[in-house]
């Protein structure tokens, strides 16, 4: 290869480099324009997708997610047990787990003795109704339902107390 045909390979193989670099940049820029749009369209979307509650109850547990937005809440509610189950929202401050068992009986009135239901005086809403049959879905909505701290339970006598909660915050 002669001097100048190097020359010219180089002159290629610059060209081509700032080729490459050009091509990484119009990239990386395209990409952060992607993301920056995501993230606007995203963000548009997150306020009416956490409005809608997804639970599983079952023996012994509530599962569902562990805050939603203010406003009318919709739980869409599936029992994936082999037993008859419920789910109310209840206001509380009590620790998850903890509110006191202070009621017996449908519906659950206070007794001086064998408790084995929360009162459900906190109670903002719930599936209502016959409990829920195995593998039956059922969808409830709380309107207006406000900021604060909540218990997604079943008030089924026993069931409480043998873990069937979730912690729940409304922001
Ligand atoms: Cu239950």
């Amino acid at each position: 290869m002669s001097q100048s045909e190097q020359e010219r390979a180089q002159g290629t193989n610059s060209i081509s480099f700032v080729g490459v670099v050009a091509a990484v940049v119009v990239f990386a820029v395209a990409l952060a324009a992607a993301s920056l749009l995501f993230a606007i369209t995203n963000n548009d979307q997150t306020p009416s997708a956490s409005r809608t509650v997804n639970v599983t109850v079952k023996e012994y547990s509530v599962t569902a997610p562990p805050t939603a937005l203010a406003g009318d809440v919709t739980f869409v509610v599936t029992n994936a047990g082999t037993m008859p189950h419920e789910l109310l929202v209840v206001l509380s401050n009590a620790l998850p787990g903890q509110i006191p068992l202070t009621d017996s009986g449908d519906p659950p009135v206070p007794v001086s003795s064998g408790a084995d239901k929360i009162s459900e005086d906190g109670s903002v809403g719930e599936t209502g109704g016959d409990p829920l049959e195995p593998g039956e879905t059922r969808t409830f909505t709380v309107t207006d339902l406000a900021a604060g701290k909540y218990q997604l339970l079943c008030n089924i006598a026993g069931h409480y107390k043998n873990g069937m909660w979730s912690e729940f915050r409304v922001l």
